[in-house]
C-alpha cells in the first residue's frame, strides 16, 4: 500500500518524463502531422505518451466527439477548430521540440479525436482519431 502511493507520488512528481514501462499509445508529433502507434485502445485509466519529433513547438489537445476531423467546426478565425464546442479530455498546451510529455488520463469510451490547435495545424493535417472502447 505504502509502496503504491510513493509509487504515484513519484508518477505525479515528474509527470513531464515518459514512464517507459506505463502502457499506454504513443503520439509523435510532426511538422504537419501526428502519428499515433494505437487506433484503438481499452477505456479507463491509460497513459498517453506524446513526442515532439518536429522543430518546432506543437500542442496536442483530445476531445471526445463522433465527428470525424473534417467535421470540426472552425473558430472565426478560419485558422483552429473552436474548441469551446466540445469536452476537453485532456490538452497540453505546449510540447517543445524533442520533448516527451504524457498524459494520464480515465477515458469513458467513444470516439476521440486529437489535434494541434495552433494556428493552421489542424488544416496542415495534425489530426487523428482514437477509438476507446470496453466497459
Ligand atoms: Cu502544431
Amino acid at each position: 500500500m505504502a509502496l503504491a502511493a510513493a509509487t504515484l507520488l513519484l508518477f505525479s512528481a515528474c509527470s513531464n518524463a515518459s514512464p517507459p514501462d506505463a502502457p499506454g499509445p504513443h503520439f509523435t508529433l510532426r511538422d504537419f502531422h501526428i502519428d499515433s502507434s494505437q487506433q484503438v485502445i481499452s477505456a479507463g485509466n491509460v497513459v498517453l505518451h506524446i513526442y515532439n519529433d518536429s522543430p518546432s513547438t506543437h500542442e496536442f489537445v483530445l476531445i471526445k466527439t463522433d465527428l470525424p476531423p473534417s467535421a470540426l467546426p472552425l473558430d472565426a478565425d478560419g485558422l483552429s477548430i473552436d474548441e469551446s464546442q466540445f469536452q476537453h479530455a485532456g490538452e497540453i498546451s505546449e510540447v517543445d521540440t524533442q520533448t516527451n510529455r504524457t498524459l494520464t488520463l480515465n477515458l469513458a469510451p467513444g470516439k476521440y479525436v486529437f489535434f494541434c490547435n495552433l494556428e493552421g495545424h489542424f488544416l496542415g493535417g495534425m489530426h487523428g482519431v482514437l477509438d476507446v472502447v470496453g466497459p
